[in-house]
């Protein structure tokens, strides 16, 4: 049974060569051109950053490695419900190989060895012990996540002068699964402060996979209710496993360009090491127009369930839209900066809610953002702004995990961002192995601009 980083180094070697030959032969091949709207708009369109992992198109969504989220669920080794553990992706972005079950178990017994309390280090939960309770918690994870970084494998070796160049990607891999496996702890130490008083409300198992030692730790599995704040029966807590398995599984990655993913790449090329580069993109996931996005939905829903009669009133529903449009407000959950089509995350996550019909069907906030993804499209259209009416990722996640206990608005994006780790983080050993340089595009002040375009 070959574990993950003996099948890299099989791996390496000719996926190496084919990019440095690529690199050398063809380096003044034009790939698109950068114009003063592609500066001015926040580099749209821009084919700048090197990103294997996953390619966001516009009128498919998500690919990852040319894999549709459906393909990946048909194909990839997954539970009962055919939702892939994320582990499994984890092998697959990072061979491109689709792996055996026996990988996946693999994988998974290997990340729960490292991710086990005995391994978790002290200094960092007493660090998220006395950050004080209204620390937002996307603030926790990122101060969490740069602690992590004196058990940075990458960056001792590095001081120490004991790598050279073609060995980097292994202690990126070494911390990175390490990061990724730390996850589970983090996230519960953060959630149990804001919902427990820091005590612990579920335990932590070898025996469990990543996804299911989450729902644990979050008091969300059964059998482990040692807190009042959630109260789920066998059903409930089988059904919250399947919902943080689909969405962990499928938020892992979308292409190189958003913020949190470019954020983490980009670090990582001046060589900081895997902890100090996602905690960047935590950071830049931790924005409201990005990751936040995810508890600014659920607000939103909640909010607007407390203003108006009834969530299938459609003319209330028109009216207080148009309110947040005039009032120059977004409408969180809608909108993409790539996508133009709904986000097939968003429609795998709503099938996921029409699946269990008799779970949701008193759930008011369920029920009007199903409401909303039918009315808020037509809006958007004729406001005429917006260049992808649709819902995104974020219109559904949150409202679902609150609709089985997870109350706390501040909390939705934490998730997020556990997943969001396997994607940039599987880049990051990729950048190592073809050895990318630090980045360093060029800038253009206002008055270049101005003489480019008065010259021409
Ligand atoms: N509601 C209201 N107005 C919106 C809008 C929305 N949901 N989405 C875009 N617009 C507006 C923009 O504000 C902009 O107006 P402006 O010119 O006055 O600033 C105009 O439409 C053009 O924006 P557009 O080019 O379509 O979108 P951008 O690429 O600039 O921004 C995001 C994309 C996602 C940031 C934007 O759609 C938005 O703010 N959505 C709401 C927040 C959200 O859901 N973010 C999640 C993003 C995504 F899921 C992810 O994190 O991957």
């Amino acid at each position: 049974r070959k574990s993950l980083k003996e099948t890299l180094k099989e791996l390496i070697p000719e996926r190496k060569e084919k990019f440095l030959k690529l690199k050398k032969n063809y380096h003044n091949v034009e790939i698109g051109r950068i114009t003063i709207g592609s500066v001015t708009t926040g580099m749209r369109g821009n084919k700048s950053i090197f990103w294997e992992g996953s390619t966001v198109d516009p009128n498919k969504g998500i690919t990852f490695h040319g894999k549709t989220i459906g393909e990946c669920q048909q194909q990839l080794p997954g539970d009962e419900f055919g939702y892939f553990h994320p582990e499994a992706i984890l092998w697959y972005l990072m061979t491109k190989q689709i792996p055996t079950s026996q990988q996946v178990q693999h994988l998974t017994e290997e990340l729960a060895e490292r991710g086990s309390p005995k391994n978790f280090p002290e200094l960092t939960s007493k660090i998220i012990d006395m950050l004080p309770p209204d620390t937002h918690p996307m603030t926790q994870l990122a101060i969490g996540l740069a602690s992590l970084s004196r058990n940075s494998k990458f960056a001792s070796n590095y001081q120490r002068g004991l790598i050279s160049k073609d060995h980097y990607w292994e202690d990126t891999l070494e911390d990175s699964l390490n990061l990724i496996s730390f996850l589970p702890i983090l996230t519960a130490k953060i959630y149990s402060k804001l919902v427990n008083g820091g005590k612990p409300l579920g335990e932590f198992s070898v025996k469990n996979d990543w996804t299911l030692n989450i729902c644990s730790l979050l008091g969300m599995s059964n059998g482990v209710h040692s807190s009042n704040h959630c109260n789920l029966n066998n059903e409930q807590s089988k059904d919250f496993l399947s919902l943080m398995r689909l969405y962990t599984g499928i938020h892992v990655d979308h292409e190189g360009g958003n913020v949190s993913a470019h954020a983490t790449h980009l670090v990582n090329s001046a060589l900081s090491d895997p902890y100090l580069s996602y905690s960047s993109g935590i950071m830049g996931l931790a924005g409201p127009l990005h990751g936040l996005a995810a508890q600014e939905v659920v607000r939103f829903l909640v909010e607007m369930n407390s203003r108006i009669s009834s969530p299938q009133n459609t003319g209330e529903i028109e009216e207080y839209l148009w309110n947040i449009l005039n009032s120059k407000k977004v409408i969180p959950g809608y909108g993409h900066a790539v996508l133009r089509i709904p986000d097939p995350r968003f429609t795998t996550m709503l099938k996921f809610a029409q699946s269990r019909t008799t779970e949701f069907e008193n759930d008011e906030n369920v029920i009007l953002m199903q409401k909303l993804s039918t009315v808020v499209p037509d809006i958007l259209k004729e406001h005429g702004k917006c260049k992808n009416p649709f819902p995104n990722v974020d219109s559904a996640s949150g409202i679902l995990f609150h609709h089985f206990g997870i109350k706390d608005l501040l909390f939705f994006t934490v998730i997020f961002g556990c997943s969001r780790s396997i994607g940039p983080l599987t880049q990051l050993v990729w950048d190592r192995i073809y050895g990318l340089p630090i980045e360093r595009p060029k800038s253009i002040s206002l008055t270049t601009m101005q003489n480019l375009c008065y010259q021409s």
